[in-house]
């Protein structure tokens, strides 16, 4: 198996380098590229809050039963490692959202969060050797409910929710600072409206306060960087959402903050891989949350797509890939939750890879030299290279699975540990 893997590859090699790439290089590069793999794919983004957070509200909502969701912290933890096993490549992150901090059983008001809540996943992050990154949870919360939080008209729920992002910055800086490594938190609200508003500028303006008074805090960019998320709409918010993407924008030049680019949450026409090289001129990094719209529903499991090859060629044509971060964000409890994850972060190395094995400098020479028919076949040409047999080599040397191997070690521990559990 080990030997024809190896000899496929090699011939593989010799097709790319009569386009001048070098796919032990190109393998170098995507070997080390993180990829913030979101926790709360193995829970339905439950949390461990208690009593236990019911996902609700705010736009968003995980349909299906499967059997094996992770009930605890460990379980969680268990459910990851697993999924490292089966993602060739290193320096992977880990993405939290607030509410699974270890609570201690105990009812933690989300404006009382504090590092304490932190200190077995840092632990496990070192155990581990990932970093993490943060999510501050302003959803399936009472104070929620209405629709509104940081732009909420109710002075009183805004400073609720003001402390609650304060503590997950602090929290943030902690985490930063322990592990060695910046951790980026996040910050994406539901607020918007299901129907027509008449004062959309009351909310903005009120969004904006909030935003000052919560940045005002400084950190070194050294131990955490702040990211804002936009949406489109949501389910409940279809009229209206108060942090669009164009108020975050405005907001992250304006402050040289980073924005975070939901692929789930645009237009299903617009294309999100054009975004890449009409912002980066403007903002330091970027965040991707990297995701597959589906009609109304901007979580669906992470595919190969055209979508999503395009957005990493934009990555790497605009040379930007340094100062963006990818982040996964789905979430599908119809299926073996572990296996869609897994579906998710390879698809996703494999677009890169897509991208990463192309002859950049030649197409743009057609281009500069207006031979666009030639462009366009040598596009064409790319898309029959033997890139499987690249990818299959890329998982053979860091030790998953090759092909579709890896299934049936999904079917073992759905077996063995996920069927055990309540
Ligand atoms: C919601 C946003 C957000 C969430 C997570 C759970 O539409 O995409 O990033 O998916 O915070
Ligand atoms: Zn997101």
């Amino acid at each position: 198996m080990k030997e024809r893997i190896e000899t496929l590859y090699n011939i593989a090699t010799k097709k790319y380098e009569e386009l001048g790439i070098d796919t032990e290089g190109v393998l170098r590069n995507l070997q080390k590229i993180p990829l913030s793999i979101h926790c709360w794919q193995g829970d339905d983004v439950g949390g461990f809050e208690k009593p236990n957070a019911k996902l609700s509200g705010g736009g968003i909502l995980a349909t299906g039963n499967y059997l094996g969701k992770a009930n605890t912290i460990q379980e969680l933890q268990q459910d990851f490692e697993k999924v490292m096993s089966l993602v060739p490549g290193e320096n992977h992150r880990w993405n939290l959202h607030s509410s699974y901090g270890d609570f201690g059983g105990k009812f933690i008001e989300r404006n009382e969060f504090s590092p304490e809540h932190f200190q077995g996943w840092i632990e496990w992050a070192k155990e581990n050797k990932v970093k993490l990154d943060l999510n501050s949870t302003l959803f399936s919360h009472p104070k929620a409910n209405d629709g509104f939080t940081l732009s909420s008209k109710s002075k009183a729920i805004r400073e609720f929710w003001i402390e609650h992002v304060q503590r997950c910055r602090e929290i943030s800086a902690e985490i930063g600072k322990k592990l060695g490594d910046p951790c980026i938190h996040n910050l994406w609200i539901p607020d918007g409206s299901k129907d027509i508003p008449v004062d959309r500028m009351g909310h903005r303006q009120l969004l904006k306060e909030s935003l000052d008074d919560i940045l005002g805090k400084k950190y070194s960019n050294s131990v955490m960087k702040d990211s804002l998320e936009g949406k489109l709409f949501g389910i409940g918010s279809e009229a209206f959402v108060v942090g669009s993407h164009e108020f975050y924008l405005s907001y992250a030049i304006a402050n040289k903050i980073m924005v975070t680019i939901d692929t789930g949450h645009f237009h299903p026409t617009e294309s999100v891989g054009d975004k890449i090289s009409a912002i980066m001129p403007f903002l330091p990094e970027l965040m991707l949350h990297i995701s597959r719209g589906l009609r109304w529903d901007s979580d669906h499991v992470v595919i190969v797509s055209d979508d999503l090859i395009q957005l990493f060629e934009e990555i790497i044509r605009s040379q930007a890939l340094e100062r963006i971060h990818l982040g996964l964000d789905f979430f599908d409890p119809s299926i073996n939750r572990i296996g869609a994850w897994v579906i998710g972060a390879r698809a996703t190395k494999k677009a890169l890879l897509y991208a990463l094995l192309q002859p950049i400098e030649i197409l743009k020479e057609y281009e500069e030299n207006g031979q666009n028919f030639q462009r366009l076949a040598l596009l064409e040409e790319l898309k029959i290279l033997p890139f499987g047999a690249i990818w299959d080599y890329f998982c053979l040397t860091n030790d998953v699975p090759v092909g579709i191997k890896w299934i049936k070690e999904i079917e073992d521990y759905e077996i063995n540990v996920l069927k055990e559990r309540i």
